[in-house]
C-alpha cells in the first residue's frame, strides 16, 4: 500500500496529479502539500497539509506523521520567476529538493519522483533530436537548478540505494489551472505562452506573443505529462539504466503554428506578435524537440497526443470552463 506525498500539490502538474493519484490509490492515502493554508476545492476531498519545503522539520514532520513511502516533489520555481528571484529559486528549487531526499533516505521512504525540465539544456547542445546524454550547459537559474536536481538524484540512488525517478518536462499545456501572472503580466515560465494563447482565442479572439513566431519548443498536453510521471513511478526498477533525466517527447510547435492549429477551429483567431526579449532568449537556449528512446525502451513512455488533438481538447474544455458561447464549427 503507498502513502504519498505530493509536494508542490497546488501547482499547474499538482493540480491534476492529485486527483488521478487519488483515484488510482485512495483519497486517503495521498497527502496534499502545498503554501495554502487550505487547499483548492479542484484537489478534490483528502489529507491536506502546509509545507514549505525550505524548511526540513516541515517535510519530516508529514513522513513521520502520515507514514510516507512515495514522494511525488512538485515543489519549483519557474524559469521567468527563477530569473526574478534566483535566492528564492535556489532555495526552492535545490535546496528543498536535497531536504525531500534527504528525509526520505532518513525515513525509509521508498521512492522519491519529481520533474526536471528542458531547461537543463544550454545553448550549445544539440537543439533537435536532444539526446538524454549530451552537453549541458544551461545559462539560467532555473536550468541551473534542474541539472543540480538531476545529479543530486543520481547520487542519492548511487550512495544510498534511494529509488530516484525523475523526467525532463517540455512545455506543460493544461486548462484546469489558471496561470498566475507575474508583476510584469508575464506567466512564470517561458513556454506559458501555450496556455495563455487558449484562454486569449476564447475570451477575446487575439493574442499577442512574447515569443518570436518562429521559435519552435517541445511541447506536451497535461494527460501525457501525467501519464508519464506515474508510469515512470510504477515501472519496473530492474529495467531502469536511467534515473532523473529521462527525455519524454510529445510535440514541437512554433506560436505560429499553434495559431494555426486553433484557426481550424476558431478562423478569426488573430496572432499578433510583441517580443519580450529576456524570454525570448530563454526560448533560444532550449532544444527544439527531443529524443526521449531511453524512455520508450525503459518503461514505455508513448504520448498519446499532439497539437491538433491537443487544442481540440483545450477549447472544448476551456469553453465549458469559462461558459462561453463560441461558435465552434462541427460541435
Ligand atoms: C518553463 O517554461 O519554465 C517550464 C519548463 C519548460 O520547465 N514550463
Amino acid at each position: 500500500m503507498r502513502k504519498i506525498l505530493v509536494t508542490g500539490a497546488t501547482g499547474q502538474i499538482g493540480s491534476e496529479l492529485v486527483p488521478a493519484l487519488r483515484t488510482k490509490y485512495g483519497a486517503e492515502n495521498v497527502i496534499v502539500a502545498g503554501h495554502r493554508r487550505t487547499p483548492p476545492s479542484t484537489l478534490g476531498y483528502g489529507p491536506y497539509t502546509t509545507i514549505d519545503v525550505t524548511k526540513y522539520d516541515q517535510i519530516e514532520n508529514a513522513i513521520r506523521d502520515y507514514g510516507i513511502t512515495h514522494i511525488f516533489h512538485l515543489a519549483s520555481l519557474l524559469s521567468g520567476e527563477a530569473e526574478e528571484h534566483p535566492e528564492v529559486a535556489w532555495d526552492v528549487n535545490f535546496n528543498g529538493t536535497h531536504n525531500v531526499l534527504e528525509v526520505a533516505r532518513k525515513n525509509g521512504v521508498k521512492q522519491v519522483v519529481y520533474p526536471s525540465s528542458i531547461a537543463a539544456f544550454g545553448p550549445e547542445t544539440p537543439r533537435d533530436n536532444t539526446p538524454l546524454l549530451t552537453i549541458q550547459r544551461p545559462k539560467y537559474l532555473y536550468g541551473i537548478s534542474k541539472v543540480a536536481g538531476e545529479l543530486l538524484g543520481y547520487w542519492y540512488h548511487g550512495k544510498y540505494g534511494l529509488d530516484v525517478r525523475g523526467v525532463r518536462f517540455p512545455g506543460i499545456i493544461s486548462w484546469k489551472e489558471e496561470l498566475k501572472l507575474l508583476l510584469d503580466g508575464l506567466p512564470p515560465g517561458t513556454t506559458d505562452y501555450a496556455v495563455l494563447i487558449y484562454y486569449a482565442a476564447l475570451k477575446e479572439g487575439e493574442y499577442t506573443s512574447y515569443l518570436k513566431p518562429n521559435t519552435a519548443l517541445p511541447m506536451m498536453y497535461m494527460p501525457d505529462a501525467i501519464k508519464a510521471l506515474i508510469d515512470l513511478s510504477e515501472a519496473d526498477g530492474s529495467r531502469l539504466r536511467h534515473r532523473t533525466d529521462f527525455n519524454v517527447n510529445a510535440m514541437s510547435f512554433t506560436p505560429e503554428e499553434l495559431a494555426s492549429s486553433i484557426r481550424r477551429r476558431i478562423p478569426a483567431f488573430k496572432m499578433h506578435y510583441q517580443v519580450v526579449p529576456k524570454k525570448q532568449a530563454i526560448a533560444d537556449s532550449w532544444p527544439r524537440s527531443l529524443d526521449d528512446s531511453e524512455a520508450r525502451e525503459e518503461w514505455g513512455w508513448e504520448p498519446s497526443y499532439d497539437i491538433d488533438s491537443m487544442t481540440d481538447d483545450m477549447l472544448e474544455n476551456l469553453k465549458r470552463k469559462l461558459q462561453l458561447e463560441v461558435m465552434i464549427p462541427g460541435r
